[in-house]
């Protein structure tokens, strides 16, 4: 059978119908078999359209159904037909229920959709459609229904049966099977049905709600991880009371369990009182994670916690609704996140995420705007867009209303939608309703996609000791979307005089303590600044209040005194950005040009020598531009030009402050410790010893030592890796030893390979690819495990001059492995796919050559779906 056309099957968001028939109770009952499965169900129907249906098509998918009855009768078969996409029942009665016997096979679905057996275990992930794959269903998020869910397994290898809310029953059956009963009392949608059987440890931990009620916390895992399960425990912990504190929203199961595996295509699932993560965001110890590992587990522990209410007790009317708990929950972890160590810092990595995933997204084939209109496989739309642009979203709303407005938001929100499937209309309505506001123009961020480039300029008057300032905005054209309205951006900001003190704001707009909030809704505006005696320089856009392009017409020695003086974390940390891509922009288009300007020198060695500054943010404002974000400030990228210039900026900053950078390391050293301060320490320390391993000159061979020693005595895994990565990607040091001896320490923790993998596919040298390929036929490789596969070609994607060799071989390279990979997992193999769509940033023998990449995908042999529209709207 061939592949339908993608086209045929795109689903459009003005097709939305509700559904005619309900199922308010469903009941299931799985015999667990890694091989044949048995599900029993008895979903009870009732019919909510006003008249007769004459078809009610369920979704079903990969399903060999064994019997089929409505009531007590057996189906006639012209009561029934079975399409490729389900089951179509005719002309059924008003209520009935509906019971079938389906078989499937869970240790052959490596697409991990549905109902899967990885690792000895059984688990399931349903969002967005994998529910289909289990039984025949209304897999709709706008169908709630009340689970009651029978699992039957071998006690031996399955001694943990669970699944959402609470455990009812459990028992003993013949042939040394066991079962137990469990049941959700929220009614719920199928994507947050879920059920894990195994062979698991179970960490324990209590929560009392503010109102009193206590909560068992549980978490999973296999027994030898049951101490890395701290940092998870805590995190969860502060989320819940974090939630009750900001939100007033308490958590109402009597049970919360996390269930953490290897095998898992994602970050996390929210599934109602029964979390499954990927190992990678549960599993911690200081000896196996990074403090960069840490810090995801917070949050994504955290986001998946807030779903309980922004996606759970409030879910989505349909899929084109993705953001209404994504954007919502991911700008909820972030604050979150924010309130938990430095706010400055964490609003910086939130920055650099967006920009580093999502404005290359808005930039090309793929862009699409927050509230999609069509999609033809829905798991392609769990996009940076979606989740991170969709909070910034958020975000601008809070800064439009204000924090306590816009909790009053949310209070309404949730009283008027608890135990309902909505729309982000819904959400913008309350957010008026419960303020009075009118939101009708910013719903055009909702619709419209593409990067809004903001442009500012300003001139002081002395005569009449006035500022005037000007803003223009313009969204570039994006597929489909060829003319683009203004949008409302909010632009928070503040005067700041010669000495760097804030100027009072007056005039056209006052805010309190030196700080305003202005509201670009025009295509251009002025603002005009008054009694201001002496010249000023704005901070524009302060913490970054909307995700904008700022173009500002400052020079050079502005952007150097808003390095040092602007007292808005973010904005200092972008003005010496902004002087870093400058300079390696200007080194790029002439390689005589030095990449360390005055300016840029300047700004390095006050912060440098501040040793004041919080050494977490002393190290971001330290930290170069990525090439992938300086090649984003280029019509085309310059793939070895940049990293020359940029190894160069490295290696010259390294020179000229060898010796500062070395007291730093040696000033920096400590024993381990977890806290916010020892972490920036141990962020700037190797940041010290990267730029001085980096330097030509004769400390060189001293700091490849000093990172050997480092590597081989670390008390941590952020120190062990971070001098194992610079050692092992190093030009000139023979690190084989060192990959050999990594490999033996660590072989048996799998979170901690994959780091191995990465680093070694992520290595730019020409010889990188030959070595790639000898990883994937590595004992550990897997092509099943996504974290692993991840490992390798998402390190490798992320390796410029590698991925991007000028002579194509990175990019067929790749394509063969996502070929091979879309037969086994079509969902990462779609994901991994869309660096090659970014084609038309390239010169003309890489786009022919990504091209071919692309064509050749496309001319695969069942080619799944996922893949199958990545690379038609790549390659029109
Ligand atoms: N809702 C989850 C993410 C997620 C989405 C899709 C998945 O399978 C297709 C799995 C997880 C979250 O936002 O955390
Ligand atoms: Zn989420």
């Amino acid at each position: 059978m061939s592949t339908p056309s993608p086209q045929a099957m795109v689903i459009q968001r003005g097709d939305y119908r509700a559904p005619s028939y309900q199922i308010p109770e469903i009941i299931l009952d799985l015999r667990l078999d890694p091989e044949n499965t048995e599900v029993l169900a008895h979903l009870h129907f009732r019919r909510v359209a006003a008249s007769p249906v004459a078809e009610l098509p369920l979704n079903g998918e990969a399903l060999e159904l064994l019997s089929l009855q409505r009531d007590d009768q057996v189906l006639a078969e012209h009561e029934y037909r079975l399409t490729e996409d389900g089951l179509v029942l005719l002309n059924p009665p008003e209520t009935f229920v509906l019971k079938t016997k389906v078989r499937l096979h869970p240790a052959a679905n490596t697409a991990l959709s549905g109902l899967y057996h990885a690792g000895g275990q059984f688990l399931t992930q349903c969002e967005a459609e994998g529910f289909r794959r289990i039984t025949y269903m209304l897999d709709r998020p706008d169908c709630l229904a009340r689970f009651t869910v029978t699992l039957h397994a071998p006690q031996k290898h399955c001694p943990v049966l669970l699944a959402n809310g609470n455990c009812m029953a459990m028992g003993r059956e013949a042939e040394g099977w066991h079962w137990a009963r469990w049941e959700d009392p929220f009614p719920k949608p199928t994507y947050l049905f879920a059920m894990v059987a195994g062979d698991l440890a179970v960490v324990r931990d209590r929560y009392r709600t503010a109102s009193g009620r206590d909560v068992a916390l549980e978490i999973y895992v296999a027994e030898r991880d049951t101490a890395a399960c701290v940092q998870a425990m805590d995190s969860l912990k502060r989320a819940m009371r974090w939630d009750e504190e900001v939100y007033g929203r308490e958590y109402d199961l009597d049970r919360y369990m996390i269930v953490a595996t290897d095998s898992f295509n994602m970050g996390a699932m929210e599934n109602k009182g029964l979390n499954i993560f990927n190992a990678k965001y549960v599993l911690a110890s200081p000896e196996t994670a990074t403090d960069s590992d840490y810090q995801g587990i917070e949050s994504v522990i955290a986001h998946e916690y807030f779903h309980n209410w922004t996606g759970n007790r409030v879910t989505l009317r349909d899929w084109f609704q993705l953001s209404l708990k994504e954007g919502l929950t991911v700008f909820r972890d972030q604050e979150f996140s924010a309130d938990q160590n430095s706010r400055g810092v964490q609003r910086i990595g939130d920055v650099r995420r967006l920009r580093a995933a999502q404005f290359p997204e808005d930039a090309g084939p793929l862009a699409h705007p927050v509230r999609p209109e069509a999609y033809s496989e829905i798991n392609n739309f769990y996009t940076a867009t979606v989740y991170e642009k969709g909070a910034e979203l958020i975000r601008m709303i809070h800064t439009l209303l204000g924090k306590t407005q816009f909790r009053q938001g949310m209070d309404l929100y949730f009283q008027r939608h608890d135990g309902h499937a909505v729309t982000i209309e819904d959400f913008l309505a309350a957010m008026e309703a419960a303020n009075q506001r009118d939101l009708s123009g910013f719903r055009r961020w909702y619709s419209q996609a593409g990067t809004p480039v903001l442009r500012a300029s300003g001139s002081y008057d002395p005569v009449q000791h006035s500022y005037t300032l000007t803003l223009h905005q313009e969204t570039p054209a994006t597929p489909g979307q060829s003319t683009k309205e203004p949008v409302p951006i909010p632009v928070r900001m503040a005067l700041l005089n010669t000495q760097g003190q804030r100027a009072p704001l007056s005039g056209a707009i006052e805010g309190p303590d030196g700080e305003a909030v202005l509201l670009l809704e025009q295509r251009e505006q002025s603002w005009t600044f008054v009694n201001l005696p002496d010249p000023v320089i704005p901070s524009l856009l302060r913490g970054f209040s909307a995700p904008v392009r700022l173009e500002s017409a400052w020079d050079d020695e502005a952007c150097g005194f808003l390095a040092c003086y602007d007292d808005d974390p973010f904005n200092r940390w972008e003005s010496i950005q902004n002087l870093a891509v400058k300079a390696l922009l200007a080194a790029v288009a002439d390689s005589s040009v030095t990449p360390l300007p005055a300016v840029l020198r300047d700004a390095t060695a006050s912060i440098l020598r501040d040793d004041a500054l919080d050494p977490a943010f002393r190290a971001e404002l330290l930290t170069l531009p990525s090439e992938d974000y300086i090649g984003e400030q280029m019509s085309v990228v310059a793939v070895e030009a940049i990293h020359r210039a940029r190894d160069t900026l490295r290696q010259d900053i390294g020179a000229r402050f060898a010796e500062k950078w070395m007291a730093l390391y040696h000033d920096l050293a400590a024993p381990y410790q977890r806290d916010g301060l020892a972490i920036g320490r141990r962020r700037l320390r190797n940041l010290a010893l990267s730029h001085l391993i980096a330097s030509d000159g004769d400390s060189r061979e001293a700091m490849a030592l000093h990172a050997r020693q480092q590597y081989a005595q670390a008390d941590n895994m952020t120190d062990r890796l971070a001098a194992f990565q610079l050692l092992v990607q190093h030009p000139h040091h023979d690190a084989k030893d060192i990959l050999l001896d990594f490999y033996r320490k660590w072989h048996g923790y799998p979170l901690v390979i994959d780091k191995w993998f990465s680093i070694q596919a992520a290595t730019p040298r020409p010889e990188t690819l030959h070595q790639v390929e000898h990883l994937l036929v590595h004992p550990a490789f897997d092509w099943r495990v996504p974290n692993r596969v991840r490992a390798v070609l998402g390190g490798f994607a992320a390796n410029p001059t590698v991925f991007h060799a000028a002579d194509g071989s990175g990019y067929a390279f790749y394509a063969e492995q996502i070929r091979r990979l879309d037969d086994i997992n079509p969902q990462t193999a779609a994901r991994l796919a869309t660096p090659l769509s970014r084609w038309r940033r390239y010169d003309a023998q890489r786009q022919q050559a990504m091209r071919a990449a692309l064509t050749m995908l496309a001319d695969k042999a069942k080619l799944s779906r996922d893949l199958a529209e990545v690379i038609q709207r790549s390659l029109p």
